[in-house]
């Protein structure tokens, strides 16, 4: 049920790959990856977030993709969307860091079960019994859940559009990617030995917004060249983010060594709330600090033209403007703060 709505939400697209290395030791020096910006419009929000914290990401794991169906990521994530498959089993996470531990990355030989590599680094397996199973097929992992974007996070001067920024970094062996709601971030199906990104999503407004990352492990199934290594990790620029125990120490372009993304900021799927008319911070209250975006998005009656991407939330009555019309639509929602 799980794998089908998140894959309705995520309809396979054909996108251009981008590509960049990292050296992947902790021995070894470590650079950043390029950085690019990619604006999540307004449209991408799904709706307000409960008062309680997340509990960090859902996992579905899809074991032993067939060999001709696992030439990289796109080929495996197809073959699992047209013949519906469903997840071998599920599991939480806090982060994404595979394998957890002093060592950021493995060789495949490394690992003799799926439990060895999931290192005991995740909670509520739904079949206990699948981390048993060997290593020693292809497999494709995907987390998923609402991240919860903020005010705080974004510049107080209002811009346009207002700039709700955060930086994400993905590595991994064999492919991987990050989604927010339909606006493709990055795929990466690198060359050996492994690939790297660094992202800053510009968010329009406050909210929840889907999230999803794919891991993508190809087994070497020749065992004269059995020197493949097998390793994923989720970094963010988030201040007060969680320290990954397997990672790199990868910089921030603000300077700050990143780490993984808090827990309390991922909500499971079934979370989501429907967001007020007028709630524009995505508290699930309407009150003064919404009052004062509309402040800062009034054009009075006579505007014409296109409004900054965020205003458009308060565009009430959707004609184009933001005035006293949607003041008055703005004040019928009124509750004061009984929000987060
Ligand atoms: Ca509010
Ligand atoms: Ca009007
Ligand atoms: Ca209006
Ligand atoms: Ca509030």
């Amino acid at each position: 049920m799980l794998a089908a709505s998140v894959r309705n939400r995520f309809p396979l697209m054909a996108v251009g790959a981008t590509m960049c290395l990292l050296v992947g030791s902790v021995s070894m020096p470590v650079r950043a990856g390029a950085a690019a910006h990619i604006f999540v419009p307004l449209s991408a929000r799904a709706g307000a977030l409960p008062c309680r914290p997340g509990t960090g990401w859902s996992v579905d794991f899809f074991y032993d993709i067939p060999n001709e169906e696992a030439g990289n990521l796109l080929d495996a994530e197809r073959y699992l969307a047209d013949n519906k498959i469903q997840p071998t089993f599920t599991f939480h996470a806090d982060y994404l860091d595979w394998p957890a531990g002093p060592q950021a990355y493995g060789f495949d030989e490394e690992f003799d079960t799926l439990g060895d590599f999931l290192n005991g680094h995740i909670s509520d397996v739904s079949d206990p019994d699948a981390l048993d199973l060997p290593f020693d097929k292809h497999f494709l992992l995907r987390a998923g859940g609402y991240l919860k974007v903020r005010l705080a996070d974004s510049d107080p001067i209002f811009n346009e559009p207002p700039r709700v920024s955060m930086d994400f970094g993905l590595a991994s062996f064999d492919g991987s990617r990050l989604r927010i709601q339909l606006s493709i971030f990055r795929i990466i199906l690198p060359p050996e030995p492994d690939g790297f990104f660094f992202e800053n999503p510009i968010f329009a407004a406050p909210g929840a917004y889907p999230m999803e990352v794919t891991y993508f492990q190809k087994y070497d199934t020749n065992p004269e060249e059995r020197w493949h290594r097998a390793g994923f990790e989720m970094y963010s620029c988030l201040p007060g983010g969680l320290e990954l125990p397997g990672a790199d120490l990868l910089p921030c372009p603000e300077g700050w060594v990143a780490s993984g993304i808090p827990t309390e900021f991922i909500y499971p799927w079934e979370d989501v709330l429907p967001i007020t008319p007028g709630d524009f911070d995505a508290d699930t209250d309407v009150d003064l600090e919404d009052w004062s975006w509309l402040q800062r998005c009034f054009t009075g009656p006579e505007f014409e033209g296109r409004l900054p991407y965020a205003c458009e939330f308060l565009d009430l009555d959707a004609d184009g403007d933001v005035d006293l019309d949607d003041d008055e639509a703005m004040m019928k929602q009124f509750g004061g703060p009984d929000g987060c």
